[in-house]
């Protein structure tokens, strides 16, 4: 697991050298930022069960396919599955938020993920949209004004779907 800070350590100390004014300036900017993190991970954990259930809500009413005989959300089982997953993403980007650092996302969510969907015929493009929404409240939440602090959310949502959305090779 590595964050903001783990991360330009690493790099100095594999060539042995004291941070200098390119690290400060990377150490400041995470520096500068990490209050809205703080404020993006209370919202996230005060509110986390509606978030979920709202981006349900608003995937099953955009896809009402998927709770129907045969759509993948189908059955209570299935259905709980796709919620979990939902818990999964904002869990994991909440964590992912604070870090400064999407390296969380390979290790503990992204690696053979998209083999498990597919031998299990989880659709890709719904995920992919449900990632979209749980964003898309959390933005709307926190009203972030500047680019580079929505950036702070959408950095890890972003990295997820496109590591689900590359094309096979
Ligand atoms: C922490 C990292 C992590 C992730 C991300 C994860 C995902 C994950 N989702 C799974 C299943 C599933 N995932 C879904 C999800 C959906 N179906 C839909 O219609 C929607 C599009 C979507 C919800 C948005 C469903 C329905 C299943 C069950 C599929 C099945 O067993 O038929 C499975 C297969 C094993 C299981 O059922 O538990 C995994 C491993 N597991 C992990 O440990």
């Amino acid at each position: 697991m590595q964050d903001a800070i783990t991360n330009i350590m690493n790099k100095y100390d594999l060539t042995g050298k004291y941070l200098d004014q390119f690290a400060v300036n990377e150490l400041e900017i995470y520096f500068s930022n990490a209050i809205k993190r703080i404020k993006t991970i209370e919202t996230i954990n005060s509110k986390a069960a509606t978030i979920i259930k709202e981006a349900a809500a608003i995937l099953y009413e955009e896809q009402p396919e998927l709770l129907r005989p045969g759509g993948n959300s189908y059955t209570t089982r299935r259905y709980a599955a796709c919620l979990r997953d939902i818990e999964y993403y904002l869990r994991y980007t909440s964590y992912a938020i604070i870090a400064g650092n999407t390296n969380i996302l390979n290790e503990r969510v992204l690696d053979g993920l998209r083999d498990t969907y597919n031998s299990l015929n989880v659709p890709l493009a719904p995920t992919v949209r449900s990632i979209q929404i749980l964003e898309d409240i959390i933005q709307n939440e926190l009203k972030f004004i500047d680019t580079s602090d929505r950036f702070i959310i959408s950095e890890p949502f972003q990295y997820i779907i496109e590591s689900l959305s590359e094309q096979d090779i």
